[in-house]
């Protein structure tokens, strides 16, 4: 049997779902980028892309120079073709304007160049995550500066969401709204091949993500059901949990999109300012459209994510994903 790549599934969405040919253009372009970013990646300490630069990003983060690498491949690949009316990035202040000499598009992306990425020089697996929005009419045929107020529509408007995370193996997991799939890079093929057909995530778990070390800092209801899950089989929960935490959202969330669990970045007291570490546009959004299209849920503890109107590009948002059966109890400890 001939294998499905990235390619003939999008055409066949096309087919199937009216799925439009710029969309399945600008999904493949950004596939295309991310198989460039694998490869940088993987070379580590022999293509000399390790370490640090000397700047920091809009967020006061050090930049590595992967993520700026990555950041670049981005942009590069996605600029000249015809689909985007601007794109957005973790790594950049402002919206990145469609350079003049190009043909604009109907569409926005935005994306995490490399998410995780602390983890890099440790060998840890890192990935892209990126979402794709609808250019509100005015945007689409006008000439002046693309503003940041395009980009500020919440996650239920998504067209397309997905990740690529760079391990073991590359795989790109995308939802174009009618449900998960998973496609495994094949680098002697050179394609992204259909791996993980549909998939779900498991209602209920025993597994759960979070970072521990913060727990001094975390609200009421998170430290109440963490202690919950660590009380075990003689707590309230009457089950033994298991922990995980990787650090790379993508790798979290990849392993709860294959055996299930809750992913938590609550919102802590450390800098009462900010409402959790996560970004809602090009972080929580995509992954909560992944998750909710698997199966699951995502909420910031009070509100479905995807529901939330942003209100500006960096803003941060608390994350609880995963499986239905436990974000919806720790969601139920916020609002009670
Ligand atoms: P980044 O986009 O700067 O890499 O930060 C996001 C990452 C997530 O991938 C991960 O879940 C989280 O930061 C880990 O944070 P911490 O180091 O506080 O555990
Ligand atoms: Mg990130």
């Amino acid at each position: 049997m001939s294998r499905t790549t990235l390619s003939r599934y999008l055409i066949e969405q096309t087919r199937s779902h009216n799925t439009p040919a710029d969309l399945r253009f600008l999904v493949e372009v950004v596939a295309r980028a991310c198989k460039a970013i694998s490869h940088a990646v993987s070379k580590g300490a022999l293509g000399g892309v390790l370490g640090s630069m000397e700047t920091e990003n809009v967020q006061g983060e050090v930049q590595k120079k992967l993520d700026v690498m990555s950041n670049e491949i981005l942009l590069e690949a996605n600029e000249w073709g015809g689909t985007l009316a601007g794109m957005a990035s973790e790594e950049m202040d402002k919206a990145y304007q469609i350079p003049g000499q190009y043909p604009k598009g109907a569409y926005l992306l935005m994306f995490d160049p490399l998410d995780g990425s602390s983890n890099i020089d440790v060998n840890v697996s890192v990935g892209t995550i990126f979402s794709v929005l609808r250019c509100p009419g005015e945007c689409f045929s006008q000439n002046d500066m693309l503003g940041e107020d395009a980009f500020l529509q919440p996650g239920t408007r998504q067209v397309a969401a997905g990740y690529a995370i760079y391990g073991p193996q590359t795989m790109l997991v995308l939802t174009l709204g009618n449900g998960v799939k998973g496609f495994t890079l094949d680098r002697e093929l050179g394609s992204f091949v259909l791996t993980h057909d549909d998939i779900r995530v498991p209602e209920r778990t025993a597994e759960f993500a979070i970072n521990m070390s913060n727990q001094r800092h975390w609200e009421a209801p998170v430290k109440r059901y963490v202690e919950e899950l660590l009380a075990g089989q003689e707590g309230p929960l009457g089950k033994n949990y298991n922990m995980r935490w990787i650090a790379s959202m993508v790798a979290d969330v990849h392993r709860i999109l294959t055996r299930g669990g809750i992913f938590m970045y609550p919102r802590d007291a450390r800098e009462p300012g900010k409402p959790g570490k996560l970004r809602l546009m090009y972080e929580a959004n995509p992954m909560s459209m992944i998750i909710e299209q698997a199966g699951g849920a995502a909420t910031n503890g009070h509100e479905r994510i995807l529901d939330l109107q942003p209100q500006a590009l960096h803003e941060r948002v608390a994350v609880f994903l995963g499986s239905k059966e436990e974000v919806e109890r720790v969601t139920g400890y916020h609002r009670s």
